[in-house]
């Protein structure tokens, strides 16, 4: 006996193969437990419904996609960065505000200051606002820390949102995002000192199981190819997978540093070499498309998407939720950017939330597609046809998100209070 049965649904399982979406019309899928038990044609149920299921949903003809998969974000972090929003729409750039101490600094500062109940309080709006579009699993990143016990502070964070909310939770130990305050211009050692405090904190994030992969930001701002090499070498001793910022504002090699060690992902790749994606088709390296992020910053060179198409290389789509250059809460508005900015047609935007993007969390054998066995992680929604997921900005046609096999509760309603009665 199954615990629920879906009838009378379009199921976009996502499954890789002749029919778009993987689509299936006149559909059924069964759950039991928090696994899909059955799937496949409405006619070809063994028994009535009623005879297999505890729960029968009857979805009328809507759609049913796979949980969406949000799997680059930095959304644990303090304060924000609207300051700096004016001073970017003043003519100020990106890298600039970074040089002068602003940028991901200003964060770091914030998130300093905020205990790990305050940090919680802040960044669970930003999961309620994803999980509301139907994401049911999020990688989450540190590196607005800098400092170990700092680090360790967002990385339980991210963690403890995973264990108090219905999704899936991908800590990414990003260290290597910035040098901080204390390191900067050669204080202390220098940037190659402070990365060895970073190396040297990895064995106690394994031991309290703070870390499911190893980020870092491969930039002329940030770390070059020799530091994250080293980086890399230590994860990759203790077991850990890695990913990397790579190649967004210049081509720095990231691509095919990425592709060297295996990486699960490698992200942004504005300017990704022909070498380094050839490089990532090898290694089976996803590229992690960042709209919300060429778009904040008004980038002008979109990703080579014809090139990654090409060789092979498959494509993810992700908000990079952050407070300065991807300052996005909506996966469904990143699939429409996607088509818009990059070309992406919005089956490619959907599986690069779905299929591929669990692929970029090593997730790629349990979540991302309808198939049986793996997670019951679904999203019901009002739709005609899937590619009205990526066709509109500012609208939600979410109807019910199933996460492990149940029903998802919609965020609570943010209301106002009165302080009582007033004088008669
Ligand atoms: N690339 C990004 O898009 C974010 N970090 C990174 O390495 C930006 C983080 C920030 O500006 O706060
Ligand atoms: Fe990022």
């Amino acid at each position: 006996m199954w615990d629920s049965v879906l009838i009378n649904a379009r199921l976009a399982t996502m499954v890789p193969g002749r029919l778009p979406y993987g689509a299936i019309e006149a559909g059924a899928l069964g759950i039991a437990g928090d696994r899909i038990a059955w799937i496949g044609p409405l006619d070809d149920l063994t028994a009535r419904p009623g005879a297999l299921a505890r729960r029968i949903y009857d979805l009328e003809g809507r759609w049913v996609t796979p949980g969406l998969v949000d799997c680059h974000t930095h959304l644990v972090y303090g304060g924000d960065r609207a300051g700096e929003f004016e001073q970017r729409l003043g003519g100020a750039s990106y890298a600039e505000i970074a040089r002068s101490g602003g940028g991901i600094l200003s964060t770091v500062t914030a998130t300093r200051a905020a205990d790990e109940e305050a940090l919680l309080a802040a960044s669970l709006p930003r999961l309620q606002a994803l999980m509301a579009e139907g994401v049911t699993a999020v990688e989450i990143k540190s590196g607005y820390g800098l400092e170990p016990e700092q680090e360790i502070k967002q990385l339980r964070v991210a963690r403890r949102l995973g264990e108090t909310q219905p999704v899936t939770v991908h800590k990414s130990f990003l260290g290597a995002h910035a040098v901080p305050p204390e390191y900067r211009d050669g204080a202390q050692g220098g940037a190659d000192a402070y990365l060895d405090s970073m190396i040297a904190l990895l064995p106690r994030l394994v031991e309290e199981q703070l870390v499911d992969s190893v980020d870092a930001f491969c930039e002329s701002i940030a770390f070059d190819a020799r530091q994250v090499t080293r980086l890399f070498e230590a994860a990759t001793a203790l077991g850990l997978p890695v990913r990397l910022h790579a190649d967004q504002l210049s081509d720095g090699g990231g691509a095919a540093l990425a592709a060297r060690f295996k990486a699960l992902s490698a992200e942004h790749l504005e300017y990704a070499s022909r070498a380094g994606i050839r490089a990532m088709a090898e290694a089976g390296t996803v590229a992690v498309l960042l709209p919300g992020a060429f778009y904040t910053l008004k980038d002008e060179t979109a990703p080579p998407i014809a090139a990654f198409r090409e060789a092979g290389v498959e494509l993810a789509v992700a908000t990079d939720c952050n407070p300065g250059s991807s300052p996005v809460s909506s996966l469904l508005s990143v699939l429409n950017m996607a088509c818009i900015l990059f070309g992406l047609t919005p089956e490619e935007a959907l599986a690069g939330a779905t299929r591929v993007a669990a692929r970029a969390l090593g997730l790629g054998d349990s979540h991302g597609t309808l198939e049986v066995g793996k997670a019951a992680d679904l999203v019901v929604w009002d739709i005609e046809r899937p590619a009205e997921l990526a066709y509109r900005l500012g609208f939600n046609p979410l109807v019910q998100a199933f996460k492990d096999g149940r029903a998802v509760d919609a965020a609570p309603k943010r209301g106002l209070r009165s302080a009582g009665a007033g004088a008669a």
